[in-house]
């Protein structure tokens, strides 16, 4: 029987990748740097700073810390703004009754993001009362594809690894999953998630039913 599901935020609950994609293409034309969509596909997932060595590196540019981080907070500053438009609406389909089918259900609920935006989404989207804990990324040592936060959301529950389902739409989250010993639920294409054990195309396959058959 499913102990827990804990879900990943962005392409996942919701879609906050054009956003990632606005701000950090703001930054990159600041900088003079090719951005494209097909870019963007690669950060999915990875966190801010790992982004920004990726623009850098793709722009051939070198700066030194402090620069990387006035970058990264510019970048963030972009981001906050465009975020704040962030309604109920923007859930995906399908989300919400699944959350809800969940709760009826009485099982366990949790975010493991690796946005430090987490937060602000969630109220903006007003499914706070529906996940039992976030995992504030802030405190992850090590991000996506490392089991560290998905261990750590199962521990904040309370619920062993090998009881908890992960859903994630990025290849490092499903590897994040599948470290930690978890069953992993791939939103996305069969190439991208083919190391998941329950792959579908869209959130709104997600139900309890649908979960139950393949989980076994
Ligand atoms: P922030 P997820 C990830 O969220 C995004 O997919 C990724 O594109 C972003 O860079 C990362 O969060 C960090 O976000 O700059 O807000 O801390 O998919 O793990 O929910
Ligand atoms: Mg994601």
């Amino acid at each position: 029987e499913i102990g827990a599901i804990i879900f990943d935020l962005d392409g996942v609950i919701t879609d906050t990748a054009e956003y990632h994609y606005l701000a950090w293409k703001q930054l990159a034309e600041e900088l003079g740097v090719h951005f494209d969509r097909a870019f963007n596909e690669r950060l999915k997932g990875v966190s801010r700073m790992d982004s920004l060595h990726m623009i850098l590196d793709h722009g051939g540019i070198v700066l030194s810390e402090e620069e990387m981080n006035e970058l990264a907070h510019k970048k963030n500053e972009h981001y906050k703004t465009f975020i704040q438009q962030i309604t109920p609406d923007d859930l995906l389909p399908g989300i919400l009754p699944f959350l809800n089918e969940i709760r009826a259900a009485e099982i366990p609920t949790a975010l493991a993001s690796a946005s430090k935006n987490a937060r602000p989404v969630i109220r903006q989207l007003k499914i706070e009362s529906f996940l039992d804990t976030i995992v504030d990324a802030a405190t992850v040592k090590n991000g996506k594809p490392d089991p560290e936060i998905f261990l750590k959301a199962a521990d904040q529950l309370a619920v062993t690894p090998d009881k908890c389902v992960g859903v994630e739409d990025a290849e490092a989250g499903v590897d994040s999953i599948k470290a930690a010993g978890m069953y992993a639920v791939g939103v996305g294409s069969k190439k991208a998630m083919a190391k998941a054990d329950w792959i579908i195309e869209h959130p709104s396959q997600l139900t309890l039913k649908a979960l139950r058959g393949h989980y076994g």
